[in-house]
């Protein structure tokens, strides 16, 4: 018997393989042996005929992939990564790496190419939250774990569908509301999340600001905030209670869409709840106020003082399974390595650590930047970015023009591999092995369960080869992931919170480690929470006559985001139907449209085809439809949150026609 870890969701559920099954470990506390259909499925997707199995090159992406040799298509890269400046390099790297990976691509990219274009797909999906926890608590720090929802009476869910993105997770809350814990549910849509909860609260998307403002108004005007907790430990508050003295109440609530009898059923219950959690996702981090959205709910918290005590806090719940992982070690071109920045006092420490002299002092470009500063070489690994970045036309006609895009997948049929010039076969889950980090900071290690099929190789070993193909052998002469996480662990110390230097490598699938489980205290250079008065500036794109409905994209519980490792012949069967797009009944008889008919859904930038599910889960002149529809992006628009980059992927204005 082996014991791992999940590779899909930020949960990171302990799994058992067994001869040749996969079951969930029962001694493992996050999910007590329970795992969802992904999970168990893991080594179905392994066992694909759509595997990517051997090096490919071509010359122009009009031509057919003809298959190459490891030695040759690295040279490529090598002669592409000399011949050009480094300002004109980028990596593209993914919330779904392992950290040993992550560690690799980043040293080699930072430290020795020296550029710091690598940015990760997690500016898509957690890039908010990290601004806001860096304001807010001083450090990309999650105040709070999981298991914390047994010791709280309340849990707000705001834009987060655990019942399906967060499926484990879910039914542990479906646990503690045996046991009491109220649950409150924020999304435009009735899903089935909100059906558990004790109070739904149906806003109107892009309202959330509003919404935790007229909390946090509430508690200062009642007096209900924590006066002491407040005094000693939080920064702010005078110009947030006079800000709040001319916030206009009645119209942010109209904002909300939610009546006042709704809002004070909530309060009600806000009032009296002592410990307090309030989770989010990408119905808050996806938006064009994505940080504002994130620093409005963290608020609540820091004046109710509910933070740093058990049952209590912002626990922000991150989507991909080493999302965390990858900003510890990081990933995001907005950090330089083990959450130290550009500062010049970070960059000799990190100098000294990796023995370079290399390293950039400006900030990397970010995800979506990368697409339109011409660049000369993209390597994109573990992720899929034609079909993921908003704005869809626009995103191929940039990717068009980078004269060698490499592609590094375990998997052929990506969106992206229509657009590279190589492609490298890489070991997926269960042919590799490495750390990764979940959502309340458990460190686990995935195992290797099968042997690594002819030609493909771990992420890291990947970008070992070209460091080596680069001259640095002294620097890259990893051989296993175990001396690569040593030396992470060595490198944490440069972060004195960040230290993980006690945890073991060899012990890590049997005992999970978990960081900072001391930190207690703000993270912010005078220990103190900061607030900060946001407000809803109504910044998406916004319906007009001719495009009246919002359209909101998210998850659905049997499927993985593109669907490379999910939406396989040999599953398909089981899982319900993909193509669709929920429409409220009042809007469907509008437009004369009935359950199953084929629907054309246009924004200002594309449109796609789907299939009308008509409901009353859905707010009206808003419809969703699910992201393992490939085509989703051609119609999504490229707004970004000014601070964190992140994409306003939810709130697009979208027309509806009925095809006959
Ligand atoms: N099955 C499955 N699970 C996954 C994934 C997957 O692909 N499949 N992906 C993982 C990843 S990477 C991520 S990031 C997470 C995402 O996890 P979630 O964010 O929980 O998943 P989404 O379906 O994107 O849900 C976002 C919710 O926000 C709501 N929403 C949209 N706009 C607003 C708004 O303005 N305000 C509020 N309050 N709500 C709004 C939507 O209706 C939707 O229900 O899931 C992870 N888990
Ligand atoms: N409209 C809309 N767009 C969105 C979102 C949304 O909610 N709405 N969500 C955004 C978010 S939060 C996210 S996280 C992104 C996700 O978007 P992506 O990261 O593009 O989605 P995936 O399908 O998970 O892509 C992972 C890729 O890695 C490949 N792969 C699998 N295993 C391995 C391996 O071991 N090694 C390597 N090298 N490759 C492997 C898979 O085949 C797949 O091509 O989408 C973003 N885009
Ligand atoms: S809840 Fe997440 S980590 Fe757990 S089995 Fe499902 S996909 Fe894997
Ligand atoms: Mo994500």
């Amino acid at each position: 018997m082996i014991r791992s870890v999940c590779g899909y969701c930020g949960v990171g559920c302990g799994i058992e393989f067994d001869v040749s099954k996969l079951i969930g470990d029962v001694t493992y506390p996050i999910n007590e042996g329970k795992v969802c259909s992904k999970g168990v499925s893991e080594l179905i997707s392994i066992q694909t005929s759509t595997r990517l199995l051997r090096p490919q090159v071509r010359k122009n992406i009009e031509d057919a992939y003809a298959i190459s040799s490891w030695q040759k298509s690295i040279s490529l890269i090598g002669n592409a990564v000399k011949n050009t400046d480094k300002d004109k390099i980028g990596f593209y790297l993914s919330g779904q790496l392992l950290t040993e990976d992550y560690y690799i691509a980043n040293k080699l990219g930072k430290g020795f190419i020296g550029t710091n274009n690598v940015d990760t797909n997690s500016r898509t999906c957690m890039s908010s939250a990290v601004t806001a926890y860096k304001k807010s608590l001083g450090a990309d720090f999650v105040p709070l774990r999981m298991e914390d929802i047994f010791k709280s009476d309340l849990l707000i869910l705001a834009g987060a569908n655990t019942a399906e993105a967060h499926v484990v997770f879910h039914n542990q809350i479906k646990k503690a509301k045996k046991s009491g814990l109220k649950i409150v549910v924020i999304d435009p849509r009735l899903t089935d999340t909100a059906k558990i909860a004790d109070i739904y609260l149906p806003l109107k998307a892009g309202s959330d600001i509003d919404f935790f403002n007229l909390i946090s108004k509430r508690l200062i005007d009642e007096d209900l905030y924590d006066k002491e907790f407040v005094e000693q430990h939080i920064n702010n508050f005078e110009l947030l209670k006079n800000k709040f003295k001319r916030v206009p109440v009645t119209k942010m609530l109209k904002r909300t869409g939610l009546s006042s009898e709704q809002f004070e059923e909530f309060w009600q219950l806000y009032k009296k709840s002592k410990n307090i959690i309030s989770s989010w996702t990408m119905g808050l981090n996806q938006s064009s106020q994505g940080v504002d959205k994130n620093l409005a709910l963290i608020n609540t918290h820091l004046l109710s003082g509910k933070i740093f005590k058990e049952g209590n806090g912002p626990l922000s719940l991150t989507g991909q399974p080493n999302a965390m992982g990858g900003r510890e070690v990081g990933g995001l071109s907005t950090v330089l390595a083990v959450h130290l920045g550009f500062d010049e006092k970070s960059i000799k420490k990190v100098s000294k650590f990796w023995n370079t002299d290399k390293i950039d002092t400006k900030v990397g470009l970010t995800a979506t930047q990368m697409f339109e500063a011409n660049l000369d070489l993209l390597i994109i690994c573990h992720t899929d970015p034609v079909y993921h970045l908003p704005n869809r036309h626009k995103v191929e006609e940039l990717i068009k023009k980078i004269p060698m895009v490499v592609e590094i997948n375990a998997y052929e049929n990506s969106e992206t591999s229509k657009f590279a010039h190589i492609r490298l076969p890489a070991s997926p889950w269960g042919e590799k092995e490495g750390t990764q980090t979940n959502l309340d900071r458990t460190i686990t290690k995935q195992m290797k369960l099968t042997r690594t099929s002819i030609d493909c190789k771990p992420d890291w070993e990947i970008f070992q080869l070209i460091a080596q193909e680069l001259g640095f052998e002294k620097e890259f002469c990893f051989k296993n992931t175990k001396e690569i996480f040593e030396e992470y662990q060595q490198m944490t110390k440069l972060n004195d919170y960040m230290d993980i230097s006690e945890a073991s490598y060899d012990a890590l699938s049997d005992t999970p480690f978990i960081w900072g489980k001391k930190i207690k205290n703000f993270l912010t250079p005078d220990k103190k929470g900061n607030l900060f008065f946001v407000e809803n500036k109504l910044l998406s794109e916004k319906v007009s006559l001719e495009y009246p409905f919002v359209l909101l994209t998210g998850r659905t519980r049997d499927q993985w985001h593109s669907g490379t490792k999910t939406n396989l012949p040999m599953t398909l069967l089981k899982y319900k139907e993909l193509n669709f797009c929920e429409i409220h009944p009042k809007d469907a008889e509008l437009l004369n449209v009935k359950e199953g008919d084929t629907i054309k859904v246009t924004s200002r930038r594309g449109e796609l085809l789907t299939k009308a599910l008509v409901t009353e889960s859905i707010r009206e002149k808003t419809i969703f439809i699910p992201i393992s529809n490939r085509e989703i992006n051609y119609l999504t628009n490229d707004l970004l949150d000014r601070e964190s980059l992140q994409p306003d992927y939810n709130h697009s204005a979208v027309k509806i026609q009925k095809i006959e």
